[in-house]
């Protein structure tokens, strides 16, 4: 193949590719290697040690799948924890939702939301709102000893390897359940079903000791492994189902490119291999 491509190799054997104009940016900050590239077909793209995060063509798949299915299901979301995140990607979603009135968003890289604000201003659009405060901290120190503070908390890691380990074991996960208030909804990102089968089993075996309720839900996301990803929907006593306000959705008239009422519902049918690592 002629030129420059990026390749996050998934395994030993395949991945995904995606033909590279030119390298913006290319540093190692105090926690990760952080590249942005211009590509060809899907915009730049946000990796963080050689791992997709974003690219400006897909991002709002992920991102409209990971706030707004907690967000329409909870009676009335005011104060959101964002873990992560730091493209702004989520922040910029969240604030679609009228009855948010802060947010606060704990990145541990601020190098992230630099080359957000420079190379990517229709993620980190948001940052700057008034109702959103940034800490530039551990989010895995963060949430130690919280006690019935948030709404909605959203965990927008990486990968289960180095920086974002801590944001997937059983006491970060407990430290979360008590920061979470009564009728509160945790997100997070679980990893491919189909690719990363062995994290996905463990992510959901931690969740479920501390969540009275734990379900999955899927999108499709081209640029990142195996194309098919899982989210996980936690709670005290929310039902992504039963307590879905549709009448909300369907009075805000978001315009959105992926998330309807439809996909809501349709989106916890989880296929057969899917379920098998988490029962
Ligand atoms: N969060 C990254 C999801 C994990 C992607 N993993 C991978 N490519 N191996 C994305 C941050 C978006 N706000």
């Amino acid at each position: 193949m002629d030129g420059l491509w990026f390749t996050e190799i998934h395994g030993e054997n395949y991945g995904i590719t995606i033909k590279v104009k030119n390298v913006l940016k290319s540093i190692n900050t105090k926690f990760q290697k952080l590249d942005v590239y211009e590509t060809e077909g899907f915009g730049k793209l946000l990796t963080l040690d050689d791992l997709v995060m974003v690219t400006e063509r897909d991002e709002f798949i992920y991102h409209e799948m990971i706030a707004h299915v907690p967000l329409f299901c909870h009676n009335l979301p005011e104060t959101v924890l964002v873990i992560g995140g730091g493209d702004g990607g989520t922040v910029r979603e969240i604030l679609k939702h009228k009855t948010v009135k802060h947010i606060d968003m704990v990145e541990i890289d601020e190098e992230v939301v630099i080359a957000a604000k420079e190379f990517f201003p229709s993620l980190s659009c948001e940052l700057d709102n008034p109702k959103v405060k940034l800490h530039f901290k551990d989010g895995v120190e963060f949430v130690k000893n919280k006690k019935d503070l948030y709404d909605i908390i959203i965990i927008d890691s990486t990968d289960p390897i180095n920086v974002g380990e801590g944001l997937f074991t059983t006491e970060f996960y407990k430290n979360c359940f008590n920061a979470l208030k009564d009728g509160g909804i945790l997100t997070n990102q679980s990893e491919s079903p189909f690719h990363n089968a062995d994290w996905v089993t463990n992510i959901y075996k931690k969740l479920n000791k501390v969540f009275p309720i734990v379900k999955m839900y899927i999108a499709s996301v081209p640029t990142y492994p195996a194309g098919i990803w899982s989210f996980a929907f936690c709670s005290k006593n929310v039902d992504p189902l039963k307590n879905f306000n549709e009448n909300r959705y369907n009075e805000y008239r978001l315009k959105l490119k992926y998330y309807n009422n439809e996909i809501h519902k349709a989106c916890f049918a989880v296929p057969n291999f899917a379920k098998e690592l988490i029962f």
